[in-house]
C-alpha cells in the first residue's frame, strides 16, 4: 500500500530512458560483505537496485565487465585499493564518488575511508539514481561539516511522545530487548540514508529508569541495530538518579559518593554499549532536577558527567534550554545571563545545546544570541523537527526555509560573515566537536511523520545537519523526487509550495515578529488571550503586550534591553524599529497601531494585510495540490488533500480569532477589501 512507511527510500522503477543508461551503468555490483556495516550496505544497493531498474544486480567479488559499481575502502576492496584513490581528506565519514575506469572498462566507484563512509556513499549513488540523475563523468566528494548529527526522541518509557503528533513512541520498550521490531532497522536505515549518526532515545524529561540494569540490556539491544548503520545511541540522563534509583540522598555533583555512583554508571553502561554516545541532560529547566538544587552550576553539573563518560569517548550534551523559577523580567534573556558565565569552565567533552531561538521553537525567532556569544565552548544547534507550535503534523509547513534562515544569520561575533552554521560546525573557533539535534517527529503512525509532508521536515534535518550551508530548496527537490515523482510537472510546483509554506504559517499564527500566542499547554490553536495562571511568561500576554496605543514586546536598550546581548552590528539593527528585518519587527518593539512600515501602511493594516496573506497562501497550496492528482497515487494524494483542508479552516481560525482579539486594542476598522472574522 501507499502509505508512505518507505519513506524517500521508495526504490520505484526509474523513467524508461533514465533506467536504460543506469543498468549499463551499474550493471555489476563489486561490494565486500565481511561486515555488518558492509552487508547493510550491499543489501541497500541490492533493494535500491532491483527497484529501480527492475532486476536484482550481478554481484562479483572482483569487477569482470563494463558497468561494475565497486563500494568499499581500499581494506575492505582490493579492486579500490589499486585505483590508487586519494582519500585523505575525507576523514573517518566522508566518501567520494567517481567515474573511473578499471582495466579499460567504464566503472564507478564509491569509496571512503570506512565501512560507513561506504554507506553514505552508496545511499549518494541510490538518491542520484532516485532523481534521476545522470551517472557519467560522477566527480563528487561528501565529507561531514558537522561531527554529532543528532536526533532527540521526546519519548518517555510508557511510549508517549512528549510533543508527539505521530502515534506512540517507536520503541517499544515492554518487548525489548528480546523482540526486534524491524522498524528499528527501517529507522537506521533511513537515518543513514541522510547522514544521521546519533540517537537519543527518550526524553529529556527523564525518568531515572532508563539507567537501571534491565532498561540498559533495552538500550544496548536497540545500539545493537544502529551499530551497523553508523548510529550510536545517547540517553537523556535525569540529574537526579543517584537520589531516584541509586538509594543516595543527594545529587551533589561535588558528593564523592555521588561522583563514585556515576562512574560505576558510565562503567556499567559501556560495558554493554561500548560504542555509547553519551548523556543529553535537561537540568534546572521547567522543573527538571540539575545541579543548581545543590548550590552548584551548569559546569559543575556538566563536568561531572562529562569526566567519568571522558575515558570511553562520551560527550555530555547539555541544554541551555534554561529558564529559572523566578519569574523574569524577559525570558529571552535567560539562558544567556546563566551561560555566558561559564564559557571556558566546561570539560572539551561538553557540548552546550542551544535552542535556534531565545524563546521556544516559534514559528520565527531570530537566531539565539548565546550562538557566538560562548566561543569557548562548542555550541550544539538544536532544532525542532516535530511542528510543536506550527500546527502538529496536519498542516503542511516545510521547514527546510526555517532552518536556512538561522543557519544563515550573522552573529558578527568575529566580524561580518560569522554565520551561526560556522559557529555550530566548529570552524569559526576551531572546535574539535560540532553537533546538531534535532527533535524528532518520528512515531508509530505508518507514515512515520503523522502527515507525508512532514517526512520532508526529517529529511532536511539531516541533510541541514551534514552540510549547514545545503540550500533548502535544493532539498525540497531532491525529497520531492525521492518521495513522489520526478515529474518536472509535479515537482515544480510542489516545491514552491512547500518553499511557500512556513512563511504563509507565520502569517496566519504569528505575523511581524509576534510570538508565543498558542493555547495554553498544548499549543495547537490561536489564544492571544491567554493570561493569569501559574507565571506570566506562560501567558500570551506576556509576549504580546498589546495596548490602546500599540503592539509588541519592548526588547530593545530602553526595554528589557535583551538585544545587547547580540554582538554590537546585529544589536545596533534590532534596536532601531526603522532598520530591523519587518519579520522581527514586535519581536524586538513596542509600536504603536498607526505607525507606518515598509509598505506603507499603518501596522494595524499591515497585521490584518499578514494574517489574510497566510489564509490566502494555503488557499494556493490547496488548490496547487489538488490539480496534481494525476502524478501521485490516490491514498497519498487524498491525505494530503483532507490535511490542506484542515489546514485552510484553521488558518482562517488563526486569522479570525486574532484579528478579533487584537481589534478590541486597537479599535480600528479593517482595511478595506479585509472580510470581517467571521
Ligand atoms: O517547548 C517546550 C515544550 C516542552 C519541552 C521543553 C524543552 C521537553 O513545550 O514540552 O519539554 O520545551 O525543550 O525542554
Amino acid at each position: 500500500a501507499e502509505d508512505g512507511y518507505e519513506l524517500w527510500l521508495r526504490y520505484r522503477p526509474a523513467a524508461d530512458a533514465a533506467a536504460q543508461a543506469y543498468r549499463a551503468q551499474v550493471a555489476q555490483v563489486v561490494a565486500p560483505a565481511a561486515s555488518d556495516t558492509q552487508r547493510a550496505t550491499r543489501d541497500e544497493l541490492s533493494r535500491g537496485l532491483r527497484g529501480l531498474l527492475g532486476r536484482a544486480p550481478m554481484l562479483a567479488d572482483a569487477p569482470t565487465a563494463a558497468g561494475a559499481l565497486l563500494v568499499g575502502t581500499p581494506a575492505s576492496l582490493p579492486s579500490i585499493d589499486r585505483l590508487g584513490l586519494d582519500l585523505d581528506d575525507l576523514g573517518e565519514e566522508g566518501y567520494l564518488i567517481r567515474s573511473v575506469r578499471v582495466d579499460g572498462r567504464a566503472a564507478t566507484v564509491v569509496a571512503a575511508n570506512s565501512d560507513t563512509g561506504a554507506l553514505y556513499g552508496a545511499f549518494h549513488l541510490l538518491r542520484l539514481m532516485q532523481s534521476g540523475q545522470p551517472l557519467e563523468a560522477l566527480d563528487l566528494r561528501e565529507v561531514p561539516k558537522v561531527g554529532l548529527r543528532v536526533l532527540n526522541h521526546w519519548d518517555d518509557l510508557n511510549r508517549h511522545v512528549e510533543r508527539g503528533y505521530s502515534g506512540q513512541s517507536i520503541w517499544d520498550w515492554h518487548r525489548l530487548p528480546g523482540w526486534l521490531d524491524p522498524r528499528y532497522t527501517d529507522y537506521a536505515r533511513a537515518n543513514a540514508s541522510i547522514g544521521i549518526n546519533g540517537t537519543v532515545l527518550n526524553n529529556v524529561n527523564a525518568n531515572a529508569q532508563i539507567l537501571t540494569a534491565p532498561y540498559l540490556d533495552k538500550v544496548a539491544a536497540l545500539a545493537g541495530v544502529m551499530r551497523p548503520y553508523g548510529i550510536r545511541v545517547y540517553v537523556s540522563a535525569r540529574f537526579s538518579a543517584p537520589m531516584e534509583i541509586g538509594g543516595l540522598d543527594t545529587a551533589d555533583p561535588l558528593d564523592p559518593a555521588v561522583r563514585r555512583w556515576w562512574q560505576a554508571k558510565a562503567d556499567e553502561i559501556y560495558a554493554k554499549v561500548p560504542d555509547f554516545g553519551g548523556f543529553l541532560v535537561k537540568a534546572n529547566s521547567e522543573g527538571q532536577p540539575g545541579p543548581q538544587d545543590f548550590g552548584r552550576s551548569h559546569a559543575d553539573g556538566a563536568n561531572m558527567l562529562a569526566e567519568v563518560l571522558a575515558p570511553h569517548g562520551g560527550v555530555v550534551m547539555w541544554r541551555a534550554f534554561v529558564y529559572s523559577d523566578e519569574e523574569p523580567d524577559d525570558r529571552h534573556k535567560q539562558a544567556y545571563t546563566e551561560f555566558v558565565p561559564h564559557d571556558g569552565e566546561f570539560r572539551d567533552n561538553v557540548l552546550v545545546q542551544v535552542k535556534n531561538g531565545a524563546i521556544d521553537f516559534q514559528p520565527r525567532e531570530p537566531f539565539h544570541p548565546l550562538f557566538g556569544a560562548m566561543p569557548k565552548t562548542p555550541l550544539m544547534m538544536e532544532f525542532q523537527i516535530t511542528k510543536e507550535y506550527l500546527g502538529f503534523a496536519t498542516h503542511l509547513v516545510y521547514l527546510g526555509p526555517m532552518y536556512e534562515e538561522v543557519l544563515r544569520a550573522d552573529t558578527h561575533a568575529k566580524g561580518p560573515g560569522s554565520t551561526v552554521a560556522k559557529v555550530v560546525d566548529g570552524s569559526l573557533e576551531g572546535h574539535a566537536l560540532s553537533g546538531i539535534a534535532g527533535v524528532a517527529n518520528i512515531g508509530s503512525d505508518r507514515n512515520w511523520s503523522g502527515s507525508h509532508f512532514d517526512q520532508a521536515n526529517w529529511y532536511v534535518f539531516g541533510r541541514m545537519a551534514w552540510d549547514p550551508s545545503v540550500d533548502a530548496r535544493t532539498v525540497a527537490q531532491e525529497w520531492t523526487r525521492m518521495t513522489f515523482s520526478t515529474d518536472p510537472a509535479f515537482v515544480e510546483p510542489v516545491v514552491e509550495m512547500m518553499m511557500a509554506s512556513h512563511q504563509a504559517a507565520v502569517d496566519y499564527m504569528t505575523p511581524l515578529g509576534l510570538h508565543h500566542l498558542m493555547g495554553r499547554g498544548h499549543h495547537y490553536g490561536p489564544a492571544p488571550w491567554v493570561e493569569g495562571g501559574p507565571r506570566a511568561d506562560w501567558t500570551s500576554v506576556y509576549f504580546h503586550r498589546a495596548t490602546k496605543e500599540g503592539i509588541g514586546f519592548d526588547r530593545t536598550t530602553s526595554g528589557s534591553d535583551a538585544v545587547s546581548q547580540y554582538a554590537p552590528p546585529v544589536a545596533e539593527v534590532f534596536n532601531d524599529p526603522a532598520r530591523v528585518p519587518e519579520e522581527f519587527l514586535l519581536w524586538f518593539h513596542h509600536r504603536p497601531w498607526t505607525s507606518r512600515v515598509a509598505s506603507g501602511r499603518t501596522l494595524w493594516d499591515e497585521l490584518v494585510h499578514r494574517y489574510s496573506r497566510g489564509v490566502g497562501e494555503v488557499a494556493r497550496m490547496r488548490e496547487t495540490w489538488t490539480g496534481l492528482d494525476r502524478y501521485v497515487d490516490p491514498e497519498r494524494h487524498h491525505q494530503v488533500e483532507r490535511f490542506l483542508a484542515i489546514q485552510q479552516q484553521e488558518a482562517q481560525w488563526w486569522r479570525d480569532a486574532s484579528i478579533a482579539y487584537f481589534q478590541t486594542f486597537s479599535g480600528l476598522p479593517l482595511p478595506e477589501g479585509e472580510a470581517p472574522p467571521a
